[in-house]
């Protein structure tokens, strides 16, 4: 069924093994007598990594001789997760690995696990950028990532006594088999320091950044191989590593401890990932990761172009830069920066360059997460930088004056510059003034920043710089791989071309009828949940059964997300089924309810989320009477790997955020395509999940984005109304029953007492309702089977190479740029 083309491809077993043992004896230093699991991973993707190595070469070498255009993607996460069967699968090379490790007494899928994920991202917006990478590697676009080298990627998550712990995930142990050091790939980066005047031999006034601190920006490539295409891509992310001249006055004047040991200090700025999902913390540390990460690449992008000889007034049609959210934002004044004071170009003709050259995707609307730096920090720490910012600043409220006369009110709504107690850029002003495009990640989402957040500036230049990219997802990873069993069930009916061409899912439809069909379609869906029951069992003890509803909700940990409306949900139906007679109680749909994800490690009310959680499943799972009706799980550290896992196995998922406040979602699509049905909020891409797959195959419930302003208001001047139902659940967790009532008392509080900000106590009596729904429906199970068949046969749109091409057509204009075999 799967067809075959060559990229990498090994010709045989037996080739594969020769490499495998090649490298077991010579990169390792082994012998096949003296190696276990790890190692026999390490010599397999070695062998892998060989073969995109090659491939890799091929592709950047096409690129530079035909000189097309390139997009670079600057992101400050990619949340990758595992990198070997992706490789395996994407060159094909699976199947002869399979084989060929069995051989040596290796089960492939043993080795795979022992790779550990290359999490260098929070949630949404880094897996993300991990789609993308691989949509514009499969989709044949010349296209690059660059972000940073964190050595430690998003923390590790114990669950001790139900609260979540932090421990460092350094994921560099045993090197990375994906990484090529390009130590001789390196740029100087300054921080601190002062702005020299001076007047050059035309007498013309210039400026000019210097005295600074140093630190060097060394890179490393990691390979992004295409899927049926030879065409391999590349990440670039950026270490940060002392600098010669770092401090060489102390050095000599004989301080050489001291020197070395401040040296040491440099490296500390790509060392850790920031673990805030949707929070702005304003940490200098953080200023300086994303300057040395966008003046690294804009380094490197601009050094590339340079080579080509053209000139400058070409820049934007040989280069497209897209900012995953504010936090490359600077990029825009390190480019202005480059061709002003560097490159000598007069503003205007360099400012239009720089707009033409990139676009901002906006990722959210709630206002603590959007970034915004002190004007005191900028001026310490890159003085030239804040003065261009008041340049761009002041040419943009020209403009402004001139298109709406006398109108102060507006010219401060606007300003890049805060007026506030110290004053603040707003980044995502900057971003909108220095980009050509604005996008949101969902309609829903996209209307709405025109409407609320961006709608001045809507005003300022007309809606059209303002438009929708749907988000999408990688059939590859979130089908083909994490659910082999079902990729090959669709590709005995349709052939396997859904999986580079997710539309042709549609022909699916047919068969959405035929029970023969709905059977083969469900036992995938049992098996997958019986691999689910077995690692929960093995990480908690739990034992689930796989006929049971399993009813899932895995994301970072947000009150926004409303993790504590399910909790509180779950503790309602406990109630209920304790108060039932047994013969009642087995009348009843058996649930599973299975959370999983990360709080922000300061984050107090999520972690208060985390262990309410906790403490119901403890509760609920040592209860006899729940034993064949209710079972309640926490995950610990949820990740990419896990949700290969996890995202298969559900029957429902549960994407239930208050209206207007998630932007997109993306495992809304991932669940829907592996067969799960979802309830749902009418929010972010569950709008258009909804258009696709049709409102009968999807629970949607309470209230609507407009409504959400006027009833925050209510709350504020009204008070709030617990229901009954609601009423009851609070009763009883302050009964004790959960042990001690203290800890939630906040967490109860914000919702009865604080206003209600996420509407929980509004939206509670229609959740409920809907999951009654949920549960009536589960027990006709040809009926569910045709509504998880016809939704799947639907989800073609959520595609991230659909996405990419979006991008590539409305904000790019690049063309694909096929690399022969
Ligand atoms: C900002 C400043 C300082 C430190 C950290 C941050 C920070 C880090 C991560 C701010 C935001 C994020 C992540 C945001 C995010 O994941 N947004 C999600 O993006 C997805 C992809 O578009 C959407 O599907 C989700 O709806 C959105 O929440």
């Amino acid at each position: 069924i799967w067809k075959k083309f060559s990229l990498g491809e090994f010709g045989d077993k037996q080739e594969f093994q020769q490499e495998f043992v090649r490298h077991v004896e010579t990169s390792l230093a082994r012998s096949l007598y003296n190696c276990d699991d790890l190692a026999a991973y390490q010599a397999a993707s070695q062998a892998v990594r060989d073969r995109l190595v090659v491939a890799w070469n091929r592709t950047q070498q096409k690129h530079t001789l035909t000189d097309t255009k390139r997009v670079y993607y600057l992101s400050l996460e990619f949340l990758m997760g595992r990198a070997l069967d992706n490789a395996m699968l994407n060159t094909r090379t699976k199947q002869y690995a399979r084989e060929g490790v069995k051989d040596f007494g290796f089960r492939l899928e043993d080795l795979i696990e022992q790779e550990p994920d290359a999490a260098l991202g929070n949630g949404g917006l880094g897996r993300l950028a991990a789609c993308f990478v691989d949509s514009l590697a499969s989709e044949n676009y010349p296209g690059w990532g660059y972000g940073l080298r964190y050595e430690y990627g998003i923390f590790k998550q114990k669950i001790i006594d139900g609260y979540q712990v932090e421990q460092p995930d350094y994921w560099l142990t045993y090197g990375s088999s994906w990484e090529i050091p390009r130590n001789e790939i390196s740029v100087d980066i300054m921080f601190y320091g002062y702005v020299r005047h001076y007047t050059d031999d035309e007498g013309v006034h210039r400026r000019c950044w210097e005295g600074g601190d140093v630190v060097r920006a060394v890179a490393s490539d990691f390979p992004v191989p295409g899927y049926g295409t030879a065409n391999v891509n590349n990440l670039r992310l950026w270490s940060s590593k002392p600098a010669q001249e770092f401090d060489f006055a102390k050095f000599n004047a004989g301080d050489y401890i001291n020197s070395v040991s401040e040296q040491q200090r440099a490296e500390t700025i790509s060392a850790v990932l920031y673990p805030n999902d949707n929070f702005d913390s304003g940490k200098e540390l953080r200023l300086k990761q994303q300057y040395l990460w966008v003046a690294a690449s804009l380094n490197d992008i601009v050094r590339r172009f340079k080579k080509s000889k053209r000139p400058w007034r070409e820049f934007p049609e040989q280069i497209a830069i897209q900012l995953n959210d504010t936090h490359p934002t600077l990029a825009i004044v390190e480019l202005q920066r480059i061709f002003v004071d560097l490159e000598q170009l007069p503003w205007k003709e360099a400012w239009d360059l720089v707009v033409e050259t990139f676009g901002y995707t906006n990722h959210t609307v709630l206002p603590e997460a959007l970034e915004k730096w002190p004007v005191p920090m900028l001026e310490n720490l890159l003085p030239r930088h804040l003065e261009i910012i008041y340049d761009i600043n002041l040419y943009f409220l020209q403009e402004v004056e001139a298109k709406f006369p006398n109108d102060r009110e507006l010219l401060s709504r606007v300003s890049i510059i805060e007026e506030s107690q110290p004053q603040q850029a707003r980044m995502a002003y900057l971003a909108i003034i220095g980009s050509h495009k604005v996008n949101g990640v969902a309609e829903l989402h996209s209307d709405l920043i025109k409407k609320t957040i961006f709608k001045d500036f809507v005003a300022v230049y007309g809606g059209d710089k303002f438009i929708n990219v749907t988000n999408g997802i990688t059939p590859r990873r979130w089908l083909h791989q994490a659910n082999p069993e079902l990729s090959d069930l669709i590709a005995s009916k349709i052939g396997s071309g859904f999986v580079k061409d997710l539309s042709e899912l549609r022909h699916l439809e047919k068969f959405a009828d035929d029970e023969d069909f709905q059977r083969q379609w469900m036992l995938v869906k049992h098996k997958r949940k019986e691999k689910l029951a077995a690692l929960v069992k093995s990480q908690s003890g739990v034992v689930l059964n796989p006929d049971h509803l399993f009813d899932i909700q895995v994301k970072r940990i947000h009150e926004y997300k409303r993790q504590q409306l399910n909790i509180l949900g779950v503790i309602h139906r406990y109630v209920e089924l304790k108060q039932m007679s047994p013969e009642e109680r087995r009348k009843m749909t058996p649930r599973v309810s299975l959370f999983g994800g990360k709080s922000a490690p300061g984050y107090y009310m999520a972690k208060t989320i985390i262990k309410l959680i906790n403490d119901v499943g403890k509760v609920v799972n040592n209860d006899p009477d729940m034993f064949d009706s209710l079972k309640v799980v926490f995950v610990e550290d949820y990740n990419v790997s896990k949700a290969e896992i996890i995202i298969p196995a559900s029957d429902i998922s549960e994407h239930i955020s208050t209206a207007g406040t998630e932007a997109s979602g993306t495992s809304n699509m991932k669940f829907v395509l592996n067969g799960g049905l979802i309830i749902g909020t009418v929010d972010g891409a569950n709008v258009e999940i909804t258009r696709e797959i049709g409102e009968d195959n999807i629970y949607l419930f309470g209230h609507l984005a407009d409504e959400v302003e006027d009833i925050r208001h209510k709350h504020k001047y009204g008070g709030v109304q617990v229901g009954k139902k609601l009423q009851q659940v609070f009763d009883f967790i302050q009964s004790g029953a959960l042990g001690d009532p203290e800890i939630y008392t906040s967490l109860l509080h914000s919702i009865k007492y604080g206003g209600d900000y996420y509407l929980v106590s509004d939206d509670f009596d229609a959740y409920l309702e809907a999951q009654h729904t949920i549960n009536h429906d589960f027990k006709d199970t040809k009926e569910w089977a045709r509504k998880s068949i016809v939704s799947v046969s639907r989800m073609g749109f959520f595609s991230s190479d659909r996405a990419i091409r979006d991008y590539a057509e409305g904000i790019w204009n690049v063309e694909p740029s096929p690399v022969e075999e």
